[in-house]
């Protein structure tokens, strides 16, 4: 494996490590001081107001913040604030950057967190000439106090190893913030998310359902005939919820169909305690499926009581395999049944195959009525069942042409407009050629053995003008999976970015896949799902890998998603996990999804989780490019090597950044040396003979192996700092990048905000009158921020119209070259800033020319 060399041996080896290390040195991700993604506020922030659209302060901390300037301003003498108040704005607020963990060293938690954010050498320089007598009040660290006459040891002590990953050069990194607050796709275009362990030690985990009954409680079935029950807080009851495996027919052959294949709790199970398993048996040497209502004991909430089984529906399989398993409830009560279409290959029982065949009950959709059943039949035909007056069709059905539909659920809908509440998705697994992702529909025909995915199977068949049949939303070829696993479509809380996100995966391949709809078009874009690069998955208790056979999906009660794989797929063998989905770039806010379960009476004894899964720390097999790449590339040169540096190509084996088995310790690991250092690495003069030697008692760090994005300095960056320089003169000369011409505005866009909320504190007060003229407009000062204006288009990137579209609120990315001051709250530049003045002369233009264009970038200025 390539990926070895990097960490093993001496001469060459060592070489190559330390070129690596040189150049993950800052590998910066968004990351909160609490080691958490950042969010959006729930309102915008009155004090730190350039992170009001996204970042990692809520409104109280915020107010915090905005007391501790208050009492520094009461501190310092009136002359020195007058000249320093921003600077303790830009210090104070980036504890809300969303890069808050970088500039801190927090992304670690075994290293001691920063009182003062690294700030980028030029900057410091130039705050130490006026405003050294600050930081005294900025942080109880008396060993920077004593630094507070050297200007050069000080700036040194504040200083990030890598220049554009301080602050506040940070800010203008493209590499940064082009995509804040997104998924971020990798260059490939696979949407980078990570995994926390949930589960471990199972056995074929076929399910993953809850009671939907306000416990919070999640149930995951084994393959073998067995049903644990988990508390929210993941421990898991010794004694089984439900074992039927003695009446479950299954085998420890690898990739066995049969089993205990699926369930589900009635809509008032907190009522009625009744739920629905779904079973291979044997009968003779015949083999069935079968639909079982079971009842929760009466006297204990945690265990079905095994002699309540009543048989709902049994139906013949003439064949070991392709025997369906999902259960679901829907909105309207009823039960739905989703059954295989019988088995061997090219369903070729009877005269068309079974799934064509609408009075055989395999291959379907079915809908059945299970309640009232305590007398009379065990289930009624819903009145509004497509096939109901039908002669040649049994009333259960509800949709047919289904050839194996492995996993099926109902979309939740927007959890705030409730937009595709009720659609019903499922993965119908594909015979030679195609996997297919249908959205099923009431009476609809999904075409199999006519059709696999878009292309006839059976050609006769499929020429039949009343085939009629519903084409997939999505299909997908054998060389990318050959077995699909539906999934879910996320309505959670805690990752707003992925709402309507439809996430499924592939058994055989392990490829995680997902598809968002285009609300216009009713269009589906695929994109693939990929364990974050680098570091955007180092963040504590999350992990990057997982085992590849991707056996079935799962929610939460809450509606957080999840799936369950295993590394070796016999229904006997205990590598079986579940993963809850993690989006690294953005979570809710903090509170927001807040759960309060309802308590369960337990009797039995709790066994506490213990996560197993590591994160894997990677070493890059080739060093990085040291020259920037050329301005006309995408931001990233592709970070992912065109072989992963794990061995096969993608689509093969292995997934997440684990070669085949996903075990940690089969890893390349660096040498423990180096291990222990990294994060030590930036201070490189302390390294020493070969040896990296830790200068702030943080050895036996965790090793941060994995690479940053390809480090390059944006054009903007070197002028920032001059910006910073509080609008001296010279500082649009001196500003090297030629394209930034204003770059200006942002230095008097956040002296406005400095200016604004100093006017409320008491030392503003005392000298305001005599040095200082109050902004005209301080509202107009609400959001300080840089960002780049789209370069070289006329209205806008479409990532800012999309979001303004969408009236989303990550508008933090565009691409492009220039800084500018923009309203986050709107997407649009801000304009009306009066008293600004010696900004760049176009500015001054706008301000007069009325309101802006419809895409608030004006389309005859070339940003
Ligand atoms: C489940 O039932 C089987 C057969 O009745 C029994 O052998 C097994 O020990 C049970 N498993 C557990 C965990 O209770
Ligand atoms: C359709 O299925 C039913 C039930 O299995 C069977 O009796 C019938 O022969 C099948 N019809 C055809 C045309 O194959
Ligand atoms: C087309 O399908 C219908 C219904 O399945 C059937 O009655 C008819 O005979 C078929 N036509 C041909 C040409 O196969
Ligand atoms: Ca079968
Ligand atoms: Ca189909």
């Amino acid at each position: 494996m390539a990926g070895r060399r990097a960490g093993a041996g001496a001469g060459a080896g060592t070489l190559l490590a330390l070129l690596v290390l040189r150049a993950l040195g800052a590998a910066a991700h968004p990351q909160c001081l609490d080691f958490r993604p950042p969010f959006r506020p729930p309102q915008p922030l009155r004090f730190c107001s350039q992170y009001s659209a996204f970042g990692c302060c809520t409104p109280e901390q915020d107010a915090a913040l905005a007391r501790r300037f208050g009492a520094v301003a009461a501190r310092v003498d009136a002359a020195m604030w007058a000249e320093c108040a921003g600077y303790a704005l830009d210090l104070l607020c980036q504890e809300c950057s969303p890069y808050a963990a970088h500039l801190y060293d927090a992304e670690d938690p075994s290293t001691p967190l920063r009182t003062v954010p690294g700030l980028c050498e030029d900057y410091c320089l130039d705050m130490w000439q006026t405003c050294r007598g600050l930081f005294r009040h900025l942080s109880p660290d008396r060993e920077l106090w004593a630094l507070e006459g050297n200007r050069a040891k000080l700036c040194r002590s504040l200083s990030l190893d890598d220049t554009d990953y301080c602050f506040p050069r940070l800010l203008v990194n493209e590499n940064l913030n082009s995509n804040l607050g997104r998924v971020v796709a990798d260059a490939e275009g696979c949407l980078q998310l990570c995994l926390e362990e949930v589960a471990n030690g199972l056995r074929n985990p076929v399910a993953m359902v809850h009671a939907r009954d306000g416990t919070h409680r999640f149930f995951v079935a084994e393959q073998l005939g067995l049903v644990w029950v988990y508390l929210p807080d993941r421990s898991r009851l010794e004694k089984p919820f439900l074992n039927i495996s003695r009446a479950v027919l299954t085998s420890p052959w690898e990739g066995d169909e049969r089993g205990f294949l699926g369930l589900a709790f009635h809509p008032s199970f907190r009522h009625n305690g009744k739920l629905y398993v779904y079973y291979s048996v044997g009968v003779g040497f015949d083999e069935w499926i079968r639909i079982s209502e079971f009842r929760v004991s009466e006297d204990d909430v945690n265990a079905v009581d095994h002699d309540s089984e009543r048989i709902i529906l049994e139906i013949e399989e003439p064949a070991s395999n392709h025997n369906g398993g999902q259960l679901l409830f829907g909105d309207d009560g009823y039960l739905y049944i989703f059954t295989g279409d019988g088995g061997m290959a090219g369903d070729p029982f009877g005269k068309f195959g079974n799934a064509q065949n609408k009075s055989a009950l395999l291959g379907k959709v079915l809908r059945i009525d299970v309640d009232r059943n305590e007398r009379g039949p065990l289930y009624r035909i819903p009145p509004d069942n497509p096939f109901v007056g039908d002669p040649a069709a049994r009333p259960e059905v509800y949709a047919f042409g289904v050839r194996n539909m492995w996993r099926c659920s109902f979309d939740r809908g927007d959890p705030a407009t409730g937009a595709g509440r009720g659609r019903l998705f499922c993965g119908d697994v594909g015979q030679n050629k195609f996997e297919e992702v249908d959205l099923v529909e009431r009476g609809r025909n999904y075409g199999w053995r006519a059709r696999e995915g878009y292309q006839c199977y059976d050609r006769k068949l499929c020429a039949n003008a009343s085939l009629d049949d519903v084409l997939p939303i999505f299909a997908y070829p054998h060389k990318l999976g050959k077995s699909v696993t539906g999934g879910y479509v996320y309505r959670g809380c805690e990752y707003p970015n992925l709402n309507g996100l439809y996430v499924f995966g592939d058994f055989m391949s392990g490829r995680l896949m997902s598809l968002r709809e285009n609300p216009e078009t009713g269009q589906w874009r695929y994109s693939e799902i990929c364990m974050g690069r680098g570091q955007t998955c180092a963040f504590p208790g999350l992990i990057n890998n997982y085992y590849p056979h991707i056996i079935s999906f799962g929610e939460d009660e809450a509606g957080e998603l999840y799936f369950m794989s295993t590394g070796m797929p016999s229904a006997t063998v205990a590598h079986g996990v579940v993963y809850k989905m993690i989006d690294p770039s953005r979570r809710a806010p903090p509170g927001k999804c807040q759960i309060q379960p309802s308590l369960v009476k337990v009797r039995s004894r709790l066994i506490h989780f213990v996560p197993k899964e590591k994160f894997i720390r990677r070493t890059e097999s080739t060093p990085r490019p040291t020259k920037a790449p050329r301005r006309s590339r995408p931001t990233a040169a592709p970070r992912r090597p065109p072989h992963g540096p794990h061995g096969p190509p993608r689509g093969q084996a292995p997934v997440g950044v684990a070669g085949g088995g996903g075990d940690g310790s089969a890893q390349p690991t660096p040498s423990p040396r180096t291990a222990q250092c990294v994060w030590c690495g930036r201070r490189a003069s302390a390294r020493a003979a070969g040896a990296w030697r830790c200068s702030r008692g943080d050895a036996g760090a965790p090793c941060a192996t994995t690479p940053g994005t390809p480090r390059r300095r944006p054009s903007c960056a070197a002028s920032w700092a001059f910006c910073t320089l509080r609008g001296r003169p010279s500082a649009r000369k001196s500003a090297r990048g030629a394209r930034c011409p204003s770059c200006w505005t942002t230095c008097a866009a956040r002296e406005a905000s400095a200016t604004c909320w100093s006017a409320r504190t008491p030392a503003w007060a005392r000298t305001t009158a005599a040095t200082r003229r109050m902004p005209a407009s301080c509202a107009a000062a609400r959001t300080p921020i840089c960002r780049r204006a789209p370069s070289g288009r006329s209205q806008g990137g479409p990532s800012t119209q999309a979001s303004q579209a969408a009236g989303q609120e990550h508008s933090l990315s565009t691409e492009g070259s220039c800084l500018s001051r923009v309203d986050l709250t709107t997407g649009c530049i801000n304009r009306g800033l009066p008293w600004m003045e010696g900004g760049a002369g176009e500015w001054k233009a706008r301000q007069s020319a009325g309101p802006w264009p419809e895409k608030c970038y004006p389309k005859d200025v070339d940003w």
